[in-house]
């Protein structure tokens, strides 16, 4: 794999990298805002004093630690793979480019050294799955991989309940930040009660250390929900989802079509202010990442 210069130096010196994904990047956000953000989310890292490390593959080399240029790139190129764990030896072997997923980028973190990341929402349970077994690998990587992911919960179009209960299957600590209410993305309030409240980022750096150093393999998901001036009215989100999973059924969308497919219609149906709320929680979420990872260099 290719190490940029900035995130080599800071991992040898033990400063705080946090790692970011690039399927938000070619399937998440529309172009120019996916670029915009992207690099919005990179200085509020910087911002904090922590180093950012963008993941993704190019002519199937994975590169920890994007330039601008190559951001840019995975943000207008056509024909960008998204990339979960299972695409990565296809598009190492082919020499694609691949934009990775919550799964891939952790493993690619891990590989790498790096411990915290930062995404929007992590993917999970879709609503069905007790049928269709759609269930996004990213919860077999919470399983399984030593990355701590900090995400605004998880996205409304799921199954918030039946993700839970597969986290709790794999053993997936789960720590929601600030509320004992687990985030739905784009509002605070999914109703549902979370029985791990934290309230700083030492208090997580203290929780990754401990499943670190008792070799307790597998990742952490910390919910850190939207800040309440950026959230979304339930009704008018609700809504949107409700008639987007409608259009996704009467369009036959399937497989790993389905999450990009949604949340682009999602942003067409609430005239962008899903976009907005979206990108919003990103950048909250990168603030968090970054004082977990400087608290955890510290210990
Ligand atoms: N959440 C977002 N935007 C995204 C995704 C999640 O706000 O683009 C992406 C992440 O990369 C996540 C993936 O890993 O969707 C999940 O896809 P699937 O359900 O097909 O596993
Ligand atoms: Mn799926």
């Amino acid at each position: 794999m290719k190490i940029s210069k900035e995130v080599q130096e800071a991992l040898k010196n033990k400063k705080a990298v946090v790692a970011l994904e690039s399927t938000i990047i070619s399937h998440g956000m529309p172009y120019p805002k996916n670029v915009e953000t992207a690099l919005r989310v990179e200085k509020v890292i910087r911002d904090h004093g922590a180093v950012p490390a963008t993941i993704g593959i190019i002519d199937g080399e994975p590169v920890i630690g994007m330039s601008p240029e190559e951001i840019e790139q995975f943000g207008k190129r056509k024909g960008v793979a998204k990339a979960s764990r299972r695409d990565l030896p296809i598009i190492y072997a082919k020499k694609m480019w691949g934009a990775t997923t919550v799964a891939a980028t952790m493993i690619l973190a891990a590989q790498a050294g790096i411990e915290v990341f930062v995404t929007g929402g992590v993917g999970g349970a879709h609503r069905g799955a007790q049928n269709n077994f759609d269930i996004s690998a990213d919860l077999e990587e919470l399983g399984k991989t030593n990355v701590t992911v900090v995400s605004a919960g998880v996205k409304a179009i799921l199954d918030l309940n039946l993700t839970l209960e597969i986290l709790e299957t794999k053993g997936v600590p789960v720590l929601s930040y600030g509320t004992d209410e687990f985030a739905d993305f784009y509002t605070r309030h999914s109703g549902i009660k979370m029985e791990n409240v934290v309230n700083s980022p030492k208090e997580v750096a203290e929780i990754i250390k401990a499943k670190r150093i008792n070799k307790l393999d597998g990742g952490i998901l910390v919910a850190n929900p939207i800040p309440e001036e950026y959230a979304m009215d339930p009704v008018v989100i609700n809504t949107a989802i409700d008639k987007a999973l409608k259009m996704a059924d009467d369009a036959g969308v399937k497989g790993k079509e389905i999450t990009p497919f949604l949340l682009k219609t999602i942003v067409e149906l609430t005239g962008g202010d899903s976009l907005e709320s979206n990108i919003r929680l990103v950048l909250n979420n990168a603030a968090l990442g970054s004082e977990i990872a400087k608290e955890l260099v510290k210990l």
